[in-house]
């Protein structure tokens, strides 16, 4: 518990180099994997906050993210399952003009446990580039669109209508926190999950 209480603390502070011992020492302690998942995203939570309180600027949630993502390379190999056998290839991207990615990363890393092969296009993914990876790529069956920001919404959706424009039988799957279950299906998204791990499970789904 104390382990994972610094562990909150690292990430909040932002203290990249110190987080992945910290986090070993947790798993090494007995700490569940997710516990530890969880807390991170709950400071992450703590950092939004303060920013929109005024507390703390860019460069800090910057630093806080940073942090965020060194801790989860430790935890990654152990929340990841058996992917031997592949249920085809996810195509994943964060929508244009959104730079945000730990959730995206979350969510690659709970679709790659459920068993796809992912191919991650990254940030500030322009919708034709989406399309233009499925055509790239062997046997895709499924692309994750992530969007952040409110403004980014509307390239959430261009993004929806240009895949499905262009192969209308591919399953697409949106998510992130502006995103409703009423908004991905407004734009003609097949599935949308709230969070990283029904975003494995929803994957399945669309695919079975
Ligand atoms: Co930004 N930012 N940020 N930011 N940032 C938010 C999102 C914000 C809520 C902060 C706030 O004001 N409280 C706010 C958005 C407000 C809004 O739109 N209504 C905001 C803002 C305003 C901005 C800027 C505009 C700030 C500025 O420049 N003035 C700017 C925009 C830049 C851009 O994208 N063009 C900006 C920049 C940044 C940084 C670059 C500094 C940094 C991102 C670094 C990085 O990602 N590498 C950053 C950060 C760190 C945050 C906060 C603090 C944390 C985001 C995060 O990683 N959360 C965030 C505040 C907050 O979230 N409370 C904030 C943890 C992560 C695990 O959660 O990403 O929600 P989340 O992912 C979840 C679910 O959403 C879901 O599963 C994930 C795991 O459970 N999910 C999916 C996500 N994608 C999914 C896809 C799916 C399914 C589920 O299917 C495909």
């Amino acid at each position: 518990m104390l382990k994972i209480q610094e562990v909150k603390t690292l990430v909040e502070t932002g203290k990249a180099k110190k987080i992945q011992a910290i986090v070993q020492e947790a798993l090494d302690a007995g700490c569940p994997a997710q516990e530890i998942l969880n807390a991170m995203i709950d400071s992450m939570g703590v950092v939004g906050d303060k920013f929109s309180a005024g507390e703390i600027f860019v460069p800090e949630m910057l630093i806080a993210a940073k942090s965020m993502a060194k801790g989860v390379e430790i935890l990654k190999p152990v929340m990841s399952g058996d992917t031997s056998s592949s249920l085809g290839t996810c195509i994943i991207g964060t929508v244009a003009g959104d730079l945000h990615d730990i959730g995206k990363n979350l969510v690659s890393m709970m679709i790659e446990s459920a068993g796809f092969d992912l191919v991650d296009l990254g940030v500030d993914v322009p919708a034709q580039r989406f399309v233009d990876a499925v055509n790239e790529n062997k046997n895709v069956v499924l692309v994750a669109c992530s969007g952040l920001l409110t403004t980014t919404m509307p390239a959430l959706k261009e993004a929806v209508q240009t895949i499905k424009a262009a192969l209308p039988e591919m399953k697409v799957i949106v998510g992130g926190a502006p995103v409703t279950p009423d908004y991905a299906a407004e734009i003609g998204a097949d599935g949308y999950a709230p969070d990283a791990g029904s975003a494995g499970v929803k994957a399945k789904e669309l695919v079975n």
